[in-house]
């Protein structure tokens, strides 16, 4: 009896103390996510939220909505901008419309591993990002990584450029990247991407665009069953935060929440690697088609009148010299 007793007892301090710890939060931070939880995006920002909680002695914390509960990105991006919306986790992709800098690292084909990407990214030009978009209401925080992008469709094997023609494909909602696909010889079709997998289903389009782990975890696969590997784009994932919301922060705070999110990037980074290879299994066992003999050349020839319309500032252009010398 007495051994209960104090079980009992124990347990209820310890919840006691649990929920202290929780209502002594001074700041929480709404951060927003498209991908469901456990998603890498998803738990590094839960880690983030982790670290900064520990920091600050449990005064700062952040709470995730994952599963697109704010909205799709386009619309969460906006909200951001308006302090609505602390923290967004996002593709670089639906803000080519809004900061040009961040049309350079989503441009096809410029990077030409993971591996460059993220050394671009953690270097000067990745910077240059971060800090374009504090003209826009946002202060940029941390890059993550968002692997390579191929198409996959429900009609039939794409073996080579050619096979592309007239094909219809949903892309983030950014001009580049219609661009890209009318380059290739295939119609676009700029959709959020919570509306992918019904209009898949429904033939309004032929199919998508992404990496392994969000064909994977959108079900894509299930609709979309040919995957061909051309890897056309490398696009990173970007932190941000709305100025309101961080100007209303002491200083020390500021830096707190910028350590914790650069401390973040390796956890995601990781978490990343896994969840290709989990992801890849996943969809392989699933029956799907992977086509990876492409010839990826033409591919890249393609996009010469993309580079052409996008690139044109000096800007720009000295972006995209840095990163091509980037070994
Ligand atoms: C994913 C990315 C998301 C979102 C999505 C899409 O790879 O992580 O942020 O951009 O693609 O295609 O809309």
């Amino acid at each position: 009896m007495t051994y209960v007793k104090t079980i009992g007892a124990a347990l209820l301090a310890s919840v006691a103390l649990a929920s202290a710890a929780a209502a002594s939060c001074e700041i929480t931070l709404r951060s927003s996510d498209t991908h469901p939880d456990g998603y890498p995006t998803v738990a590094a920002v839960n880690a983030m939220g982790e670290m900064l909680k520990e920091r600050s002695d449990g005064r700062l914390c952040i709470e995730v909505f994952h599963s697109a509960q704010l909205g799709e990105e386009k619309d969460t991006i906006e909200q951001t901008q308006f302090g609505v919306i602390d923290m967004n986790r996002v593709s670089l992709g639906p803000f080519n419309n809004i900061i040009e800098e961040t049309q350079v690292p989503s441009l096809p084909y410029i990077f030409r591993s993971v591996g460059h990407m993220n050394k671009v990214m953690d270097g000067p030009v990745g910077q240059q990002i971060l800090d374009a978009f504090s003209d826009h209401d946002l202060v940029g925080l941390a890059f993550y990584d968002g692997g390579s992008r191929s198409f996959y469709n429900s009609e039939k094997p794409i073996a080579s450029i050619d096979d592309l023609a007239g094909m219809k494909f949903r892309v983030m909602q950014s001009d580049m990247f219609v661009d890209m696909v009318s380059a290739l010889g295939a119609n676009a079709t700029p959709m959020p991407y919570g509306e992918v997998y019904s209009s898949i289903q429904t033939g309004v389009i032929d199919g998508a665009e992404n990496n392994w782990p969000s064909y994977d975890s959108s079900g894509h696969f299930e609709v979309a069953k040919y995957y061909t590997l051309d890897q056309h784009l490398i696009v990173p994932e970007v932190l941000v935060m709305a100025k309101s919301s961080f100007d209303k922060l002491s200083a020390e705070d500021q830096a707190l929440v910028r350590q914790a999110a650069r401390d973040s990037v390796p956890v995601m980074r990781d978490l990343w690697i896994a969840r290709e290879q989990t992801s890849e299994a996943r969809v392989r066992e699933a029956g799907v088609q992977i086509i990876t003999d492409i010839d990826k050349t033409p591919f890249i020839e393609a996009m010469v009148p993309v580079y052409e319309k996008y690139v044109t500032s000096a800007v720009l252009k000295e972006m995209v010299a840095d990163i091509q010398a980037t070994k």
